[in-house]
């Protein structure tokens, strides 16, 4: 039988473990990246595990979420995090140059290499051929001191791609077609690999798109292969020489399949509150929208932004549309204003924002009350653009672009003929803003700012656990829930105190004051609880209100690896109707946990105030349990030194 590709860069880089689905395996990591608003919890991690200097091929630092300084916080963590990175031989991206994803595929993505970041939109790196995983802030650190990532065989999806993309038709598209069919959990413990005649009809960025956005699948990642689609996008990059043909054998073998035929797709759009809530803009209708904004590390791209701006040469934005576009990196920016584009932009009446995640974690151009917006992102959770009531639909450029101009939403196809945007033979390539590591370490003083408390650390698990359901919640519960981000909170990323009071802030805001009142207790989710964001920042928050286990019908990966790695429990209903029995207030207690964590997958819940007792499952393997027993990673780490 022969390799797909994600077993034959697996194969590459494995450390342990057998490569049969579902089971513990552990990989080299090539590269990191860290993003400030989960790097400064990273770095303090990686300090305290006493590494003279980084042991991967390459990390990078990115200055991208944090950049709305109405204090100074985050010009603070700014500091921190350049004197950190030239310290510890770490590559860093300034404020300004752009979001990590978007300039890591610029600038640093190499085909066959792993990559392990500390976002969830890692997976963009797959565009380029290359196994990018998003990962917690303290699984990045571990691997940045030389430390293998572990994670359990995915399974490989084949996703075949047929044809080509009707003209107004693009990348966005797809993905939101991949969404429609397989949900916001679809893709969990799954890796998506696209192949078919129609990959090569995708650039980079296209195929960067559509695997960025498979982190809305749930997926642990998706990938293109490499090949003379990827050796020009390189070659404009100046980086012929990271090119390598990276293809699956021709009798590769795959654990599931789904076959997209291109042709047949629509312009489409995901409607509040849920990436997969998708619909195509033909039946949504022409409703009215208030605010457009464009732009985050879905949709970026020199030819994205440049099909926005021939949409909006010498017309004039609607009277009641608000548009707002921040470029992907500081190289699409300049080669849009050394173009006419940005002056076309601008004559049309768009906001220009600086290059970073801006409006798509909430970091300002919240939109008005009960408004609609339509937005190039990935993400459309309740609440995530700052304003609880507002509407958010996700869609391409081109349909973004046309709905600002009309006012309602648009079908890109009204417009007449389609613009094809040629990839440029050269790309700008100016990396002045990419500070390399000090040559003299030693004389590098790391720089925190008062905002920057230490990190908290918790205690080994006691053998009986006590304490109150806290919280019930239902299912696709988001990290936004559950730790908000936005240009209020974000600033306190590194000050676990003070954030901690805003866990769960949007679905009631009396959790946390009641969790430290009570001392903590648990949590009871439903299906896919944690979904979307890496913010490590929702375990190790929770974590330090007490929290002591989340009960819940199914877990997202990356946000059930946090709860791990700060010695939350994460369990399931070994009988999902189990999930009724309980209320809000039951006090439950877990008694012989040691013993019942190490001799079988399941455990016995008492409910005390009901007077029962249910089951529940902890799927941890030997390495998890003892990670857990510690009181999280550091600990175990540390014991293990
Ligand atoms: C997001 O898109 O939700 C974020 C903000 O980029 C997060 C990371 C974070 O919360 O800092 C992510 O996707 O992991
Ligand atoms: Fe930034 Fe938005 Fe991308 Fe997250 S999804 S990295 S907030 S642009």
């Amino acid at each position: 039988m022969g390799d797909n590709l994600v077993r034959k860069i697996i194969k590459n880089h494995l450390v342990t473990g057998e490569m049969i689905s579902g089971q513990e395996i552990a990989i080299k990591i090539d590269q990191t990246l860290t993003q400030d608003a989960t790097g400064t919890m990273a770095y303090l991690q990686f300090e305290a595990m006493e590494v003279p200097k980084v042991k991967t091929k390459l990390s990078v630092s990115y200055v991208d979420h944090n950049t709305l300084q109405t204090g100074f916080e985050n010009a603070d963590d700014h500091l921190f995090l350049q004197t950190i990175a030239s310290k510890y031989g770490i590559y860093f991206s300034r404020p300004g140059n752009g979001i990590c994803h978007q300039v890591h595929l610029e600038r640093f993505g190499k085909p066959g290499e792993t990559l392990l970041g500390s976002d969830s939109h890692t997976p963009t790196g797959g565009g380029i051929g290359m196994l990018a995983i998003g990962a917690g802030g303290l699984d990045v650190a571990v691997a940045m001191a030389g430390g293998p990532f572990y994670l359990n065989m995915p399974k490989v999806v084949k996703v075949e791609l047929r044809g080509k993309l009707s003209p107004w038709v693009s990348a966005k598209d797809i993905i939101l077609e991949v969404l429609r069919r397989l949900s916001v959990k679809g893709g969990v413990g799954k890796v998506l690999e696209y192949t078919g005649s129609g990959v090569a009809t995708l650039s980079v960025p296209e195929r960067a798109t559509i695997t960025n956005m498979g982190a809305e699948l749930g997926a642990t990642t998706s990938i293109f292969p490499s090949d003379h689609v990827t050796k020009a996008f390189l070659q404009a990059q100046n980086r012929a020489g990271d090119w390598i043909e990276l293809l699956p054998d021709p009798d590769a073998e795959y654990d599931e399949e789904l076959t997209i035929d291109l042709s047949e797709l629509e312009p489409m759009v995901a409607a509040p509150h849920s990436p997969d809530a998708v619909r195509k803009v033909s039946e949504v209708g022409p409703i009215k929208v208030n605010q457009v904004a464009i732009g985050s590390c879905t949709n970026s791209s020199y030819a994205d932004l440049m099909t926005v701006a021939h949409i909006l040469k010498g017309k004039t934005v609607h009277p009641e549309v608000s548009l707002v576009i921040a470029p992907g990196s500081r190289q699409v920016y300049e080669m849009l204003a050394r173009s006419d584009a940005l002056a076309d932009l601008i004559s049309a009446g768009a906001r220009i924002l600086e290059s970073a995640c801006g409006p798509c974690i909430g970091m300002g151009q919240s939109p008005a009350s009960g408004s609609v917006s339509v937005r190039t992102f990935n993400r459309n959770f309740q609440g995530r653009s700052g304003t609880q009531d507002a509407q958010i639909y996700l869609a391409s450029p081109a349909v973004a672009a046309a709905t600002a101009l009309n006012g309602v939403l648009t079908d890109p196809r009204t417009l007449g003929e389609a613009i094809e945007i040629p990839m440029p033979e050269s790309f700008i390539i100016d990396d002045r803003m990419i500070l390399v590591p000090s040559k003299n370490p030693e004389n590098v003083e790391i720089r925190r700012g008062p905002n920057i408390k230490p990190l908290p650390v918790n205690k080994p698990l006691p053998d009986q656990l006590e304490g109150e359901v806290l919280l019930q919640v239902g299912d696709n519960i988001t990290t936004d829930h559950i730790m908000p981000a936005g240009a209020k909170v974000l600033p306190l990323r590194s000050n676990i105190p003070a954030i901690s009071q805003h866990v769960f802030a949007s679905v009631d805001n009396t959790f946390a004051a009641r969790a430290q009142e009570k001392g903590g207790g648990f949590i009871v989710g439903g299906h896919n609880y944690g979904q979307g964001s890496s913010r490590e920042h929702a375990a190790l928050a929770p974590m330090y209100l007490g929290i002591k286990g989340v009960i819940a019908k199914s877990f997202a990966r990356i946000h059930r690896a946090n709860l791990i790695n700060f010695g939350i429990l994460p369990l399931t209903f070994a009988d999902e109707e189990d999930y009724e029995k309980i209320a809000q207030g039951d006090k439950l207690s877990i008694i012989d946990l040691h013993k019942q964590l190490t001799t079988g997958n399941s455990l016995v819940v008492n409910n005390d105030t009901k007077g029962t007792s249910f089951k529940v499952l902890h799927n941890l393997t030997p390495r998890f349990i003892d990670i857990i027993l510690a009181g999280g990673l550091l600990n175990y780490t540390k014991n293990k030194a």
